[in-house]
């Protein structure tokens, strides 16, 4: 069986899209990172960063049970066990890889920081926030010119599509205003992306864990928020 330890956010919502085209039987262990779930000893042993996604699966390579962090990490690791949505050899399977990175190293940190200094800084950051937009724009421009010439990022529907969908879900598209009305080659291939069955499921599955998590993010203190968010007492001397 496999566990993915996780909640409602974008890292989560790839692999759980993932999971469920595939149909690998799966259970969700939700973390409450608001409330700092991911601090307890148990989960720094299955992660060392103290973030989610984690997937355990216990028939592992050898059938022996393996642990997992990083979601991208999590995504080649489904892909190679069912031979499914990514190559097993030949040029494709860097063009999905290729695409999966771009999505980890770019699009995932830098529409994280934009998050924050939209969200969560306190005013006086408007250059953090307007270089964070930059860099977010930037990356819709390349998406959208991808998209322009083929129908997914790589060749085939493959796990990079999984991994930026969600960056271009529900209030991401919404921050930049304008957003909505650019990129109609990005948003074409959202919409194909979210009409699959599995993608239906999934975000089927986040509406629950987004209640979930918004209760949490109303009820904890002010010490924990700190915490997730590196500042206050826990930002660094
Ligand atoms: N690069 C990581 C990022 C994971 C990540 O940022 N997880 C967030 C939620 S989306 C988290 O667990 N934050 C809790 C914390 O930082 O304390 C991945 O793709 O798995």
């Amino acid at each position: 069986m496999i566990t993915l330890y996780g909640m409602s956010t974008p890292n989560v919502q790839k692999v759980l899209i993932m999971l469920e085209e595939t149909g690998l039987p799966y259970r969700l262990q939700r973390v409450d990172v608001w409330k700092g779930e991911n601090y307890t000893p148990e989960f720094a042993r299955m992660n060392p960063v103290r973030k989610v996604p984690v997937l355990v699966d216990d028939d592992g390579p050898g059938g022996k049970s393996c642990t997992v962090f990083e979601s991208g990490a999590i995504l080649f690791y489904l892909a190679e066990k069912t031979g499914r949505f990514m190559p097993r050899e030949g040029a494709d399977r860097y063009t999905v890889m290729q695409w999966v990175m771009m999505q980890m190293a770019g699009i995932g940190p830098m529409f994280g920081q934009y998050t924050h200094y939209k969200y969560y800084a306190p005013p006086g950051n408007e250059y953090s926030e307007s270089r964070y937009k930059t860099q977010v724009t930037r990356f819709f421009e390349v998406l959208d010119t991808r998209l322009a010439e083929a129908d997914y990022l790589a060749t085939d529907y493959s796990i990079a599509d999984m991994a930026v969908f969600p960056w271009t879900r529900d209030r991401n598209a919404k921050w930049g205003g304008t957003w909505e009305q650019q990129f109609p080659h990005m948003w074409a291939w959202h919409a194909r992306v979210k009409a699959r069955p599995a993608v239906q499921r999934m975000i089927a599955l986040c509406d629950k864990l987004v209640a979930d998590d918004a209760v949490s993010i109303n009820s904890v203190t002010v010490e924990i928020k700190d915490r997730f968010l590196g500042r206050g007492a826990f930002a660094a001397k």
